[in-house]
């Protein structure tokens, strides 16, 4: 029925059917048929591509129309029942609600464990926990970006120069995996923990494809007199199926997004124990952020909703079987895998023995529809010019894509490599000149047409658009 939610608003006496076509009720197809065109076109780029960037999702249908609702036009800064605008009634539920469905996702007591759920995403969430906690100074020491950290774990470049505002405002001494094995150096982080006594250890990664040993994590914090927060933004939707260790037991923070594996709208979120709500809650709103984005936590809500259910715990447990797989096929093809596999949702793949880099491959896979990042592999120097990319299978996943499907992925990025190595082969090492020598090469359409047809195969979440 058309407009039915609408005339839902209005009792049968005051509902008039020209209300329909009222100035604000024009669908987009009539108000900006450009916007549709762009639409419509990244629908298609993403129905007929393979991927694979890790951080990437399909969010469903029902989490897109929570998404697109009135939520959006309500003001709301504050918490429930303690807001500075009115009409919140409304609002205060949906949060409350949204908290109460995130607190019993992850298992967590509501008397021990609070949840935040206003953050705009995760590098807002972070720095909202480092302004609760800490002051500007402070010490800190997170994961190194080119060790698979994130940029707000305290990134600077190794001429000093502070990249994120983490780095800006805090002193960071970022420990590192192993140049090796590729696994966190734990007994250094120790080693340099003590001799630096940060006041916040953060565990969790963006390119890291193994589990955590928090409890080690944990004892470290303490010996070092630090607290400790997890960052699972990659990997909460799997930390909620139970296919990874949860963090929660041993941290007293944990953040994440939730549009990567949990495969919600995008937005954050800050658990803490009760100690730190206060704080963390000041720290939100007002310190860093305004008004909360309602609708978003409406889709939240639903995505959560969607996490407790049996098909969210198989989805994971595919994810990860898939990833096994697409590591497996690749190192039966004779490739590198960082720390020779995966646990997780995630796989590091070193193209350094191929005497290829990380853009050239990622270059060369947009002109084929496959989408993946370039990314520093363990000894790495240069982090524009990285010796590896990284590959993710959550997106893929919900799409119905088994072990068999991303053995098929695997042969397309055999493909990929040695075509790229054809190509620079032709064009020598510069990027400029293998980008050139990309244009109009005939054995790339019929590798796209080749991708695009085995990927269009698949459903797409999401609906219509
Ligand atoms: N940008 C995300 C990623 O790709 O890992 C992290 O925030």
């Amino acid at each position: 029925m058309v407009n039915s939610v609408y005339r839902e608003c209005y009792d049968d006496s005051h509902y008039r059917p020209e209300f329909e076509g009222f100035i604000g009720n024009r669908p987009l197809e009539e108000v900006d048929p450009e916007v549709v065109t762009l639409i419509r076109a990244e629908k298609q780029r993403q129905a007929g591509g393979l991927e694979l960037i890790a951080s990437e999702n399909f969010t469903s249908r029902a989490v897109m129309e929570a998404l697109g609702s009135c939520f959006t036009n309500k003001y709301s800064e504050g918490y429930p029942g303690k807001r500075y605008y009115g009409g919140t009634e409304v609002v205060d539920e949906l949060e409350r609600l949204v908290q109460q469905r995130a607190l019993s996702l992850f298992g967590l007591d509501p008397q021990e464990w609070a949840v935040n759920v206003q953050p705009y995403s995760g590098s807002p969430a972070n720095f909202a926990v480092y302004t609760a906690l800490l002051k500007p100074h402070d010490r800190i020491m997170g994961l190194g970006l080119p060790s698979g950290g994130h940029l707000t774990h305290g990134f600077y470049t190794a001429k000093g120069k502070r990249i994120s505002a983490t780095s800006i405002y805090f002193e960071s001494l970022p420990y590192q995996v192993h140049p090796q094995t590729g696994y966190v150096d734990y007994d250094r982080l120790e080693e340099l923990a003590l001799l630096y006594r940060p006041r916040l250890i953060i565990c969790g990664a963006s390119a890291y494809a193994r589990d955590w040993d928090y409890a080690r994590m944990r004892e470290i914090a303490d010996k070092a007199g630090a607290m400790l927060m997890c960052d699972m933004a990659h990997y909460s939707g799997l930390v909620a199926a139970g296919e990874l260790t949860s963090p929660f037991p041993f941290c007293d923070v944990v953040t994440t997004t939730t549009h990567k594996s949990l495969r919600g709208p995008r937005q954050g979120m800050i658990f803490c124990r009760r100690q730190y709500e206060a704080d963390i809650n000041e720290a939100v709103f007002p310190g860093c952020q305004g008004g909360p984005h309602n609708a978003t936590m409406a889709a939240l809500g639903v995505a959560l909703k969607e996490a407790m259910t049996p098909e969210f715990r198989a989805y994971q447990q595919q994810v990860r079987a898939n990833a096994k797989a697409l590591a497996g096929a690749l190192q039966a093809r004779g490739y590198t895998i960082v720390t020779g596999g995966t646990d997780n949702h995630l796989v590091l793949w070193d193209l350094r023995p191929e005497g290829l880099t990380g853009n050239k491959v990622q270059k060369l896979c947009d002109q084929i529809n496959i989408t993946l990042n370039m990314n520093a592999v363990p000894g790495d120097t240069n982090a524009l010019s990285p010796g590896g990319v990284r590959l993710g299978t959550p997106a893929l996943t919900s799409r119905g894509f088994r072990e068999k499907d991303f053995e098929q992925v695997a042969e397309f990025l055999h493909q990929a490599v040695q075509l790229c190595l054809k190509i620079q082969k032709d064009s020598g090492k510069k990027l400029a000149d293998f980008e050139r020598a990309l244009e109009g090469r005939p054995e790339l359409a019929t590798l796209r047409d080749q991708v695009r047809a085995f990927a269009l195969r698949f459903p797409m979440p999401g609906g219509p658009r």
